[in-house]
């Protein structure tokens, strides 16, 4: 059985536990979810925040070292890392948008905010001038996740602007990288543990409200996945790539629907440059260079996710968001999705940071992790399809995409 319907029986089997400890064994729900949800949920939980630091530092260094070396970035690169900020940007600002205009943590399903003492924000310009850390240790001790994510920014263009020299450093990051990818596999075998843990203890606790509340969170996701792809990827087609998006969906939904049955990226890649290749007419060095990176650094469904469920779990909490707050969120589900590596579960991982650096408690992902599996397959289509567009609009503005389709026929 494959880890997603393993997840979603461990969704199902919690939901159906949870109603029969709110609704026919109230009595028993507290010794069950002492002895038995708390402990498998609690763990499930540490482990993801055990990986947060040390993935947000070695994705990060390497996502910079591999864009940050000016000679190896050139036009294109500029073109690329722009389209992806500024895409980033959009995704996320329609996520905080819609997450206040349908309100899904506003229900009846809130949590007692005396769970958790948010920090009071301090001053836009506060925030920002106390990202740089004084001890980057301390910082990763302190969980400080803006601090940690300036740090790793600065370690990895150290890296590659002193290039060969560093290049031992460079290799053990890489090698420490695929240890942690590794790692996520590893955990991502228990989530099906701790999905069902969670989910009992939201909705034994809660009941229904907890359902609908989760129901609305997943509603409001893929409305905004939904508007990133046919508003804001439409329109980029139209407009900048010159192509009429119905043939850009058509040519890459081979692609499209890999991604969502894989959740990964990573795995897709193969198969999303060829589709964009053989489909679309984007050049090989175009395709080989936008492509991959993209799948590496630019993840706006992932984004999209963050900024959704931050909002969602302030509300649940009654928290309100403060402007500065929303800027750091908006700061850190940007870096978060260039620090999201490619593979199935991991932005769930890296909202632990966003969360984390808004002072909102990382056990609050028990709230989105249940139906987590599914947005996952749904965000990673539209990761892979935000990288495809770029390579279309960079493609068609070095105006090489028909000489290159000629040469590429002649030859
Ligand atoms: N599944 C990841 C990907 O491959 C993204 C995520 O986990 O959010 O794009």
């Amino acid at each position: 059985m494959s880890l997603t319907k393993k997840i979603l029986l461990g969704m199902g089997l919690g939901i159906v536990v949870g109603l029969i400890l709110n609704l026919a064994l109230p009595g028993m729900y507290d010794t069950v979810q002492s002895y038995i949800l708390y402990p498998l949920g609690k763990i499930f939980v540490n482990l993801i925040k055990m990986l947060v630091v040390p993935i947000v530092v070695v994705s990060l260094i390497l996502g910079t070292a591999g864009i940050s070396d000016p000679k190896k970035l050139g036009r294109i690169g500029v073109k690329t890392i722009s389209f992806f900020l500024i895409t980033t940007a959009i995704a996320i600002i329609l996520a905080i948008g819609m997450s206040y205009l349908f309100h899904p943590g506003s229900g009846d399903f809130q949590l007692d905010g005396a769970d958790y003492e948010a920090t009071e924000a301090p001053p836009v310009i506060d925030t920002l001038v106390n990202i740089i850390p004084t001890n980057p240790v301390n910082a990763m001790a302190q969980e400080s996740m803006l601090q940690i994510i300036v740090f790793s920014i600065f370690i990895g263009y150290g890296l590659s602007r002193l290039g060969e020299k560093v290049n031992g450093i460079y290799r053990l990051i890489e090698q420490a990288n695929d240890v942690l990818m590794f790692l996520v596999n590893v955990i991502m075998k228990f989530a099906p543990f701790g999905a069902f843990a969670l989910i009992a203890t939201a909705i034994g606790g809660q009941g229904f409200d907890a359902i609908m509340a989760m129901g609305k969170y997943m509603f409001v996701v893929l409305f905004v996945l939904l508007l990133q792809l046919v508003l804001v990827y439409g329109s980029a087609l139209s407009f900048l790539g010159k192509m009429n998006p119905i043939k850009f969906f058509k040519g890459f939904s081979p692609a499209m629907i890999v991604a969502f049955s894989t959740s990964s990226s990573s795995a897709t890649l193969p198969i999303s440059m060829k589709s964009a290749q053989n489909n679309l007419n984007v050049s090989k060095s175009v395709s080989g260079f936008v492509q991959p990176l993209g799948a590496t650094i630019n993840m706006d469904g992932t984004a999209i996710m963050q900024g959704v469920a931050t909002v969602f779990i302030a509300q649940v909490y009654g928290s309100n968001l403060s402007l500065s707050q929303l800027l750091t969120i908006l700061l850190t589900a940007t870096l978060a999705s260039i620090g999201t590596a490619g593979v199935p579960g991991v932005g769930l991982i890296m909202l632990s940071m966003v969360l984390t650096s808004v002072g909102l408690p990382v056990e609050a992902i028990a709230l989105v992790l249940g139906v987590d599996r599914l947005l996952d397959m749904c965000r990673t289509s539209v990761n892979i399809t935000g990288d495809a567009v770029c390579a279309v609009i960079v493609d068609r503005s070095e105006g090489k995409q028909e000489d290159l389709v000629s040469e590429e026929k002649s030859a």
